[in-house]
């Protein structure tokens, strides 16, 4: 355990349609690098025990995400964030890009208007409403692959989509669960031995990147929805908002089958009941860019403390390992 490091950290807390972000202000010693890839290199060698103090037991829980702040590394943008959760590092984070800019809007750092953030995925362009929703444009969603059957120890064989939106994602349909918040701990089985499944037969995203998000899409509960979906997030926990990565690969999905046209708007319900409305616009050599809007409410500051004969400062481990694929 490192005998150094911080004696507080301040966080702003936030939701954004049910799933927590902690965006980290002040108090974490900035990374060294000058691209957000080399600053989050360098997180993960010199400061993964503050990762674990902010968003695990006991302090934090395994739905938190984590963000923290950096400064910019393109001209032009306004900061850097580096998004993470209980188990690893992530390359880019839709929800929590919204809890950010609500937590910028709440520490009067940032008035409605467009933005730049950067991170470790690229650039997104955010947009604060007058009515305090927020539009990221996403980094460019693919498809990796279609149809790709994957037999899972004690479930029928799965057949899903390989697609990216800033993070690598498994798409299917295949609700051999029902998507429904009573099933979650069966969602949860259900979707772990996917990912186990897609680990041990070596199926990965565009070169040999880590698929590490499950999600399946099923029917909505809302009038208002197009579809509802459960996502497995790289730590384990599955996402209480519609997943703003998630919806764009999903996206990218629907747009490769016809299924969705430029501008046509996709209401992604999430298992919670929050809702993301996302679109797709054609980027300048031929991308499809993601636009996903949804709500993030401010619920708490705190510092948080680290006293040294704590054994538990640096928070609790996942019992398995922290996972590190990014
Ligand atoms: O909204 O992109 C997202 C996300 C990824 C993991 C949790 N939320």
């Amino acid at each position: 355990m490192p005998s150094h490091g911080p004696r507080s950290v301040h966080v702003v807390d936030s939701h954004t349609e049910g799933e927590p972000t902690r965006v980290v202000i002040d108090g974490w010693p900035q990374p060294r690098g000058a691209t957000m890839a080399e600053r989050v290199a360098d997180l993960r060698d010199g400061s993964d025990h503050l990762r674990r103090a902010v968003v695990c037991e006991p302090r934090g829980h395994d739905a938190i995400v984590g963000a923290l702040l950096t400064p910019p590394v393109n001209e032009g943008s306004l900061a850097g964030a580096v998004f993470f959760n209980n188990g690893t590092y992530l390359g880019m984070c839709g929800h929590g890009l919204i809890g950010v800019i609500r937590t910028l809007q709440h520490l009067g750092r940032l008035s409605p208007g467009s933005a730049l953030i950067d991170t470790p995925a690229g650039t997104v362009r955010t947009e604060l409403s007058d009515d305090g929703t927020v539009t990221i444009e996403n980094v460019a969603s693919f498809v990796h692959a279609q149809d790709v059957r994957v037999d899972v120890a004690g479930y029928e064989p799965v057949v899903g989509d390989v697609a990216y939106g800033g993070n690598w994602f498994f798409i299917t349909h295949d609700a051999q669960v029902p998507v429904e918040m009573s099933r979650v701990a069966e969602l949860g089985r259900f979707t772990s031995a996917i990912q186990q499944a897609i680990d041990a037969h070596g199926i990965t995203g565009a070169q040999g990147s880590a698929i590490d998000h499950i999600e399946i899409s099923a029917a909505p509960s809302r009038a208002d929805a197009d579809c509802r979906n459960y996502v497995l997030c790289s730590g384990g926990e599955y996402d209480r908002s519609p997943c703003g990565t998630g919806t764009s690969a999903k996206m990218a999905t629907l747009h490769a089958r016809d299924q969705l046209a430029f501008g046509e708007p996709w209401r992604q319900e999430g298992i919670v009941g929050g809702l993301f409305t996302g679109w797709l616009t054609p980027g300048l050599h031929g991308e499809l860019i993601p636009h996903i809007r949804g709500s993030a409410f401010v619920t708490g500051e705190a510092t948080l403390l680290f006293d040294e004969r704590d054994p538990f400062r640096f928070g609790i481990p996942l019992p398995d390992g922290d996972r590190a694929r990014v």
